[in-house]
């Protein structure tokens, strides 16, 4: 019996699990859940010390997920109390399902060795696999390494099940595009790569989501083409920023304001020729374009192992472009440095105000900060470091404060890492008052303060991309 009869024998999804209540799983749940189409969602979760918390919490209709997400509180209270959701560690239900989505992060052991740590991925597809049964479709939401959906997922899978990928069960990748704050939204609206090992496993998997999307459309093509698609559009990102960041280090070099260059460069419209420059800065963080990039390099290496033709002994410019963003907060240990000297003295002893722990504006989101790297710098230079962040409230590695003049108060150097809205009208009569030093430090990592407004106060301003700014003279 062919797959496609497997589907016309079971009929079109009405029972979906999907494993990893997380950022991407738990709003994918709640949405497929308050579709009419689908009559059960079961959204499974290991009930490890971390995470089993969550199975309750869903079951009371409430989001385990921190900060604001507009929408998925109320979903999830009507698909609950609807009983079209239910949050369980029982994987066994799995065995009386159509589809079974999987939202399991993957992140890297080390960026060095490029090896992503698929442990929990593979954990979760051993309990899939060894539930599922004939014309199952299984989709895989994580970003993964390219080559992963048809060989690592599908070896478990067929291998705790006994089944054949692409005869007893449909297999795709459908990778999540949301952003935090925006998940509901995002799930709706951005159009959803769907990408099968074989075309019945893409079209099942396209009839899954088509009730979920609003405006979103459905883009079909192999489960590899998703796989690159997803780490490639990170990757590319990552590469934008990472050629406005090299180009504000040479403005600084050159003594040119980066701003009136990327407003000259901006001006050039029209189609195909704009270049889309993206914002100078402190340094990328989170957890999306941080590691893609080494999954797609990983992705070209495995796959392309033997065949990939690219110029000898040159580095690949996707990684060079991570090389550049995680410079630049060793960058602004620099500015720091010279700012310092700028009045005689040096980074030992010095006390520092970080602003900004998130990586994000205006987010409490701090995996991967930048502001990390700079502040370990600045200890093993032998300052003085408090970090400030109004989002932030606690952070494993350290204390975060949100009263600001504490953080403020007798500092030789003011450093704002985070383009949080708050930092973007600091008073600089008031804040120099509060750092007791006649001549303080302020460091502009996200352009959002007026270098001439600190400078008429006595401030030696440090920004980066401000060649025109960067050796003014001392007030
Ligand atoms: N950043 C810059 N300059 C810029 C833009 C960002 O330095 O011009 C820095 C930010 O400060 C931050 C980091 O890069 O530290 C990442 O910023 P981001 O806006 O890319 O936010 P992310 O990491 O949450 O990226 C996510 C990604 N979404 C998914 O992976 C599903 C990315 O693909 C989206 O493009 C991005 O959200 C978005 O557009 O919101």
């Amino acid at each position: 019996m062919t797959l496609v009869s497997l589907f016309r024998q079971r009929g079109p999804i009405k029972k979906i699990g999907v494993v990893g209540m997380g950022y991407v799983g738990i709003p994918a749940a709640a949405l497929f859940a308050a579709s009419p189409r689908f009559d059960i969602v079961y959204g499974f979760q290991r009930d490890s010390p971390s995470s089993g918390y969550k199975i309750a919490v869903l079951n009371r209709g409430e989001s385990p997920i921190k900060g604001d997400e507009p929408g998925l509180a109320d979903l999830l209270m009507k698909v609950v109390s609807l009983g079209k959701f239910t949050s369980t560690s029982d994987f066994s239900r799995i065995a009386s399902l159509d589809a079974v989505t999987v939202a399991i992060q993957t992140p890297f052991q080390s960026r060095d060795d490029l090896l992503p740590d698929f442990t929990s991925l593979k954990e979760a597809l051993s309990e899939v696999g060894r539930y599922i049964t004939p014309g199952t479709l299984i989709v895989l939401e994580s970003t993964v390494t390219p080559g992963t959906t048809e060989g690592l997922a599908r070896g478990i899978l067929e291998q705790e099940s006994g089944l054949i990928a692409g005869e007893d069960f449909a297999l795709a990748h459908a990778p999540e595009r949301v952003m935090a704050g925006r998940l509901i939204k995002n799930i709706r609206e951005h159009d959803r790569i769907i990408g099968g090992i074989d075309e019945a496993s893409t079209r099942r998997a396209a009839e899954l989501y088509t009730p979920v999307l609003t405006t979103g459309k459905i883009i079909m093509m192999t489960a590899r083409a998703a796989e690159v698609t997803k780490t490639a559009e990170n990757a590319l990102r990552d590469l934008q920023i990472a050629a406005i960041n090299e180009l504000a280090l040479y403005c600084e070099a050159m003594g040119v304001n980066v701003y009136d260059v990327k407003a000259g460069i901006d001006s050039l419209k029209g189609e195909g020729i704009t270049r889309a420059l993206l914002s100078p800065g402190a340094g990328v963080g989170g957890h999306c374009l941080t590691k893609d990039t080494y999954h797609l390099e990983r992705g070209a290496q495995v796959l392309g192992k033997g065949t990939l033709d690219y110029p000898v002994g040159e580095r690949s410019l996707f990684v060079l472009a991570r090389a550049v963003n995680d410079f630049m907060p060793t960058h602004m240990f620099r500015l720091t440095v010279d700012g310092l000297n700028r009045i005689h003295t040096g980074p030992q002893g010095a006390k520092i105000a970080l602003l900004g722990w998130a990586f994000l504006s205006d987010s409490d989101d701090t995996r991967n900060t930048p502001s990390g790297v700079y502040r370990s710098l600045l200890l093993e230079a032998g300052a003085d470091v408090a970090v400030h962040d109004p989002y932030v409230t606690s952070d494993p590695e350290v204390t975060v404060f949100s009263d600001l003049d504490d953080v403020v108060r007798d500092a030789n150097v003011i450093a704002i890492f985070t383009a949080h809205r708050m930092y973007r009208n600091l008073d600089p009569e008031y804040i120099r008052s509060l750092s007791n030093h006649e001549n303080p430090v302020i460091i502009d990592g996200r352009n959002i303060i007026d270098p001439d407004e600190f400078i008429s106060k006595g401030f030696v301003y440090k920004g980066i991309g401000r060649g025109d700014k960067n050796s003014h003279t001392i007030t």
